[in-house]
């Protein structure tokens, strides 16, 4: 990845130091993601605009400018639906309420939750149905959270901020489970964990992990490369979860310096004074072509010298949604996704 720089670039001048990124491995769409924007992509195609799609698809600009360009329009609740009409719920997820309302409508409905999302709804209606009190660590707010809560509204309580652990009450302190939202930083979860342990020492934990396997690998890279970088800039946008998460764990792991942005242009020239190497990632909802746009940004300003850090490789795959797939048979053709 290394480029033919200036020589006069490459070398901080103070520190007499070779400029370069740092560019963390995986960064960027997720299984999840990828399968949600490809159904929407595909629904737009085989069905016409428009295409209604509640919430955000996934929380990034520049796959909503994308997609409402082509003839999405994105909606807050279904009731801003027409009767009848198409709209795809989001890859956070849904609750049973909202379901009930799209079939009160005659709304047709493409559910493009990811899987792994799913798998913490499922969790909830099984401790639910054991009648376990559900502590669910999460953001509160995040649309997720407001879809997997809505599974069994009676069972689960947030835990949200450490002072939350306190307000927690359950009937059975026997009989407590944690699950928890997919994008979370996994260390603050760990803590947290701690902290209601201490409360409920029989606190049973999640069959398997809910955190996902995109989210804590992207947290693992951007640890990995943050000792070495004096400023880490994140690719994602303010409302991405996953995104602000590594702003987070760069700066804990011991980068000097972290900024989220969702466009190279906002990169402040400021933050670039006496850095000598900036990495480079992005979250699950970012398309790759806004990463490779903060790289030549950079190599504009002497930061020729790319080393990928890799962690993991991921090779994660999910099936699209069974509604779009029974129609896609007659529409054999393959689009292109917001890349
Ligand atoms: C669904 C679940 O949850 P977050 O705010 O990080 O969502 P984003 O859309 O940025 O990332 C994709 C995604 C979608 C993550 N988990
Ligand atoms: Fe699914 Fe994880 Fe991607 Fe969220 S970050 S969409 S849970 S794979």
């Amino acid at each position: 990845m290394t480029t033919s720089p200036e020589a006069t670039d490459l070398v901080d001048q103070d520190a007499g130091r070779t400029k370069r990124v740092l560019l963390a491995k995986p960064r960027g769409y997720c299984a999840g993601v990828d399968r949600a924007v490809i159904t929407v992509e595909k629904a737009l195609e085989t069905y016409g605009p428009p295409i209604y799609v509640r919430k955000e698809i996934v929380h990034n600009r520049h796959v909503v400018d994308t997609l409402s360009e082509r003839g999405v329009i994105f909606v807050d609740e279904t009731d801003e639906v027409p009767e009848g009409a198409l709209v795809v719920f989001s890859a956070h997820g849904v609750s049973p309420a909202v379901h009930a309302e799209a079939e009160r409508r005659n709304l047709r409905t493409i559910d493009a939750t990811c899987p792994l999302v799913t798998k913490v709804h499922k969790e909830v209606n099984r401790f639910a149905r054991d009648d376990y009190d559900i502590l669910l660590i999460g953001h509160e707010g995040h649309e997720e959270v407001e879809g997997t809560a809505g599974e069994a509204p009676d069972r689960v309580q947030l835990v949200d901020k450490p002072e939350d652990v306190d307000k927690v009450q359950v009937r059975d302190p026997n009989k407590v489970v944690w699950l928890s939202q997919t994008t979370l930083s996994v260390d603050e979860t760990m803590e947290r964990v701690d902290q209601l342990k201490d409360r409920f020492p029989d606190l049973q934990a999640p069959p398997s992990d809910d955190i996902c396997y995109a989210t804590s690998n992207r947290q693992q890279a951007v640890k990995a490369m943050a000792p070495e970088c004096d400023l880490v800039v994140v690719v994602g946008s303010q409302n991405s979860s996953n995104s602000k998460r590594l702003v987070e764990v760069a700066l804990q792991a011991g980068a000097s310096d972290a900024h989220l942005v969702d466009y190279a242009t906002q990169i402040d020239e400021a933050w670039l004074a006496d850095v000598t190497t900036v990495g480079v990632t992005s979250g699950a909802s970012v398309p790759d072509v806004l990463v490779l746009q903060v790289l030549d940004h950079l190599a504009e300003r002497g930061w020729h010298q790319v080393d990928e850090v890799t962690t993991a490789n991921e090779k994660v795959t999910f099936a699209l949604p069974r509604e779009l797939r029974k129609d896609l048979d007659d529409h054999p053709d393959k689009p292109k996704s917001v890349r």
